[in-house]
């Protein structure tokens, strides 16, 4: 990344690439993770490359459900891992939500690389490791999970990921938050919400949200109650369609 100055327009959208790339080479992110980033880009640059106000909404509501959470967890595959770990360990810290590895192709090797890369960024405890419960529904490694952790927890935020696996947790009663930038996946079709957003700026802004939230004794059951997850997919939608929404 040396060799491409900042002002360059596209410096962003560069650096994302080059943390995927550079997480495939340490072992973190998995070889479709470059497919996944692909996809991301396109639906990224469709949305204009910035929080859109529903996805900004979202982000607020998804704090609210993590700080009212008796027991939230993030979760966390290897492209999360690579674009965004310090932002990860932040909002976990502000929020007291638990990490958790938990990956499609999943292997024991990149979980632990994963889970020592959050360490690296301040995490103190990371989750994934034990992988001692199932997810019902799931016949993939995805379904593995811990019992102290995914498997417990009331809410659960997902990032990026394709949709089975938060269809099947919304099945065991959980609140799922989704991070994804295509409004028409299926993960983000079974939300409870839905934001509509990449993982490098929604993370932040669910972070800012929270400390928010937090300093202004907001009432989180009435943040919560107001939300429509559908206006929130639909506006997504129609400002890739139409360029507004
Ligand atoms: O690390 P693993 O083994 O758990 O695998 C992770 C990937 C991402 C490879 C796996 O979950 C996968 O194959 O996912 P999909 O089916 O390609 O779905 C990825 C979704 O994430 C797509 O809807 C993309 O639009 C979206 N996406 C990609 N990059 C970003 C993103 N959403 C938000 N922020 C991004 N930076």
């Amino acid at each position: 990344m040396e060799e491409i100055p900042e002002s360059h327009p596209r410096y962003e959208s560069l650096l994302q690439r080059h943390r995927i790339e550079a997480g495939v080479d340490a072992g973190l992110t998995s070889r479709q993770g470059l497919i996944a980033q692909g996809r991301g880009e396109a639906f990224d640059y469709l949305l204009g490359e910035k929080t859109i106000p529903t996805a900004d909404t979202a982000a607020r509501v998804a704090a609210a459900h993590l700080l009212r959470a008796d027991h939230a967890v993030l979760s966390v595959n290897g492209n999360v891992a690579a674009l965004a770990p310090e932002k990860l360990v932040t909002l976990a810290d502000v929020t007291g939500a638990d990490l958790e590895v938990n990956l499609f192709n999943r292997t024991e090797r990149r979980v632990e690389a994963i889970a020592e890369h959050l360490r690296d960024h301040g995490a103190s405890e990371v989750k994934g490791l034990a992988a001692d419960a199932r997810i019902p529904g799931l016949d993939h490694e995805r379904a593995k999970v811990d019992a102290d952790g995914i498997h417990a927890a009331d809410v659960v935020l997902v990032p990026l990921e394709d949709g089975d696996r938060a269809e099947a947790l919304g099945e065991m009663g959980k609140t799922e938050l989704v991070v994804d930038l295509n409004p028409m996946s299926r993960s983000v079709e079974v939300a409870a919400v839905p934001v509509v957003d990449n993982v490098v700026r929604a993370l932040p802004n669910v972070t800012a949200h929270a400390r928010d939230l937090r300093e202004t004794g907001a009432d989180l059951d009435a943040v919560v109650a107001e939300f429509d997850p559908d206006e929130a997919r639909a506006a997504a939608e129609r400002r890739i369609r139409q360029g507004s929404g």
